[in-house]
């Protein structure tokens, strides 16, 4: 199949890089986002979203003609629906005394409605949001076949997840392999030509439903497992030993690989979709279900180590080094830095924190300055939450002159490698017990 025109709703971290890797490609594409503050941000040659060597990418689909913008839908060959799937932040589901979160479906509802009045014969529609088995099948294609037209039939439909890694995302929306699920053969066939325009891994094709859950299963499969390595976090703390080292010699065992503890688990991804297997069937889900709440409480856990480091919270000046929610990125969706510091603000601390890749943060309840220098320079403890490079380089040298704190936490190993020993600043290190 070819095609020559295609339209992408919601560009978000994944609409955005994909339609202009289609733009640069040679595909005329319509990049679509209800959101007009976004839209007129990138028209005027700006970016709403920090990823390395987006900039330069979008630029040249501009340039290139081939990348136009617009608030809906127009008719085209293929329609790509990105739009998020939060969950709802205050209607949860209840299953044996347990309460589990509820995927927000309604941008997907309504991206798909906004595709109904164009949709034509032999047009392909793909989802890539991530979503809860089935719904292709369930939601999509009923909503689609409003048009009198039958999916697989008169129109293909596809699911395809995205898979890439934010700081990572132009390269592996490349190179990874990308999975296309088809309500029929022929629409995984259809969805397979559309992408083969710019991946250059492999591609493989299936049926919508399984292409939902293998995503799904690849952010859970994460999830359980930075569980488990923040459980062990806490029990090393317990028994007295380091975490990091235990990690590290477990590791060398050829068939052991464990991930890295922290404060918690955030973003827009892993913290989220494993909830999608719970909603849909709570009643198999029990570890899944186990590990979210690991995860969850993650933050509360850092919170003791600094009531540990401080001796109490109360009146405590703490400079929270980072929100975002991994390193080197700017997004501050779901993290749990930014958790951290809600929980320590309120059990009394006075909390301010710098945040480099986003120095003008706004957040309801975050006291955020625009500097390092300005967000330490009276505090008491410095908190170190995510790994940037740009803290991991600071040094005892450096910060002696910036702050009078010598208080120093580190939740993500960050600061392990610099020789803090004898340099007046007293380190507590998450998972360590010695
Ligand atoms: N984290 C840890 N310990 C670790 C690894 C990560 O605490 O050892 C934390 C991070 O700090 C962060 C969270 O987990 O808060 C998630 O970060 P991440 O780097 O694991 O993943 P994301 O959310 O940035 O991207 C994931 C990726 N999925 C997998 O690796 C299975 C990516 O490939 C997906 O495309 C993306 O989710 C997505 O959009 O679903």
């Amino acid at each position: 199949m070819k095609f020559q025109q295609i339209c992408i709703l919601g560009l978000g971290y994944i609409g955005l890089p994909t339609a202009s890797m289609f733009a640069t490609h040679g595909v005329k594409v319509l990049g679509v986002d209800t959101n007009l503050g976004i839209l007129e941000t990138l028209n005027s040659g700006r970016l709403h979203i920090h990823e390395p060597g987006l900039g330069e990418v979008v630029e040249n689909a501009v340039k290139s003609g081939n990348l136009k913008l617009a608030a809906s839908p127009e008719p085209s060959d293929a329609f790509i629906i990105a739009v998020p799937t939060p969950f709802y932040d205050s209607d949860f589901g209840q299953y044996n005394g347990q309460s589990y979160k509820k995927a927000d479906m309604r941008a997907v509802i309504a991206a798909t409605e906004a595709v109904l009045p164009h949709l034509r014969k032999g047009n392909l529609v793909v989802l890539e949001s991530t979503s809860p088995p089935r719904t292709t099948v369930d939601l999509l294609v009923p909503i689609l076949e409003r048009s009198g037209l039958k999916a697989g039939l008169d129109f293909f439909v596809a699911y395809s997840p995205e898979r890439v890694l934010p700081g990572q995302i132009l390269r592996e929306l490349v190179e990874n392999a990308r999975v296309i699920g088809g309500l029929t053969p022929e629409s995984a066939q259809a969805g397979s030509d559309l992408y083969a325009t710019f991946v250059r891994g492999q591609i493989h094709k299936t049926d919508a439903t399984t292409a939902e859950m293998v995503k799904l299963m690849e952010n859970t499969y994460r999830d359980v497992n930075i569980a488990i390595a923040n459980e062990f976090s806490r029990l090393a703390e317990r028994f007295g030993v380091d975490v990091w080292e235990a990690i590290q010699l477990s590791s060398l065992h050829p068939r052991v690989k464990i991930l890295n503890p922290g404060p918690g688990v955030g973003g827009h991804c892993i913290s989220v979709d494993p909830w999608f297997f719970v909603e849909t069937a709570p009643d198999l889900s029990v570890l899944i279900q186990r590990a979210r709440q690991v995860n969850d409480s993650q933050p509360e856990f850092v919170v003791e180590l600094v009531k540990k480091a401080l001796g109490s919270l109360p009146g405590k000046k703490i400079a929270a080094l980072g929100l975002a929610y991994k390193p080197d990125v700017d997004d501050l969706r779901e993290s749990p830095a930014v958790e951290v510091v809600h929980l320590l603000t309120r059990a009394g601390a006075s909390v301010v924190a710098f945040e480099p890749f986003k120095p003008q943060a706004n957040l309801p309840g975050v006291k955020a300055l625009p500097s390092l220098s300005e967000a330490v320079q009276d505090a008491d403890a410095l908190l170190l939450l995510v790994n940037h490079t740009e803290f991991r380089q600071l040094t005892p040298s450096m910060l002696v002159s910036l702050t009078p704190a010598r208080i120093l936490i580190d939740t993500v190993n960050g600061w392990a490698g610099s020789d803090w020993a004898g340099s007046g600043f007293n380190l507590f290190r998450l998972g360590v017990g010695k």
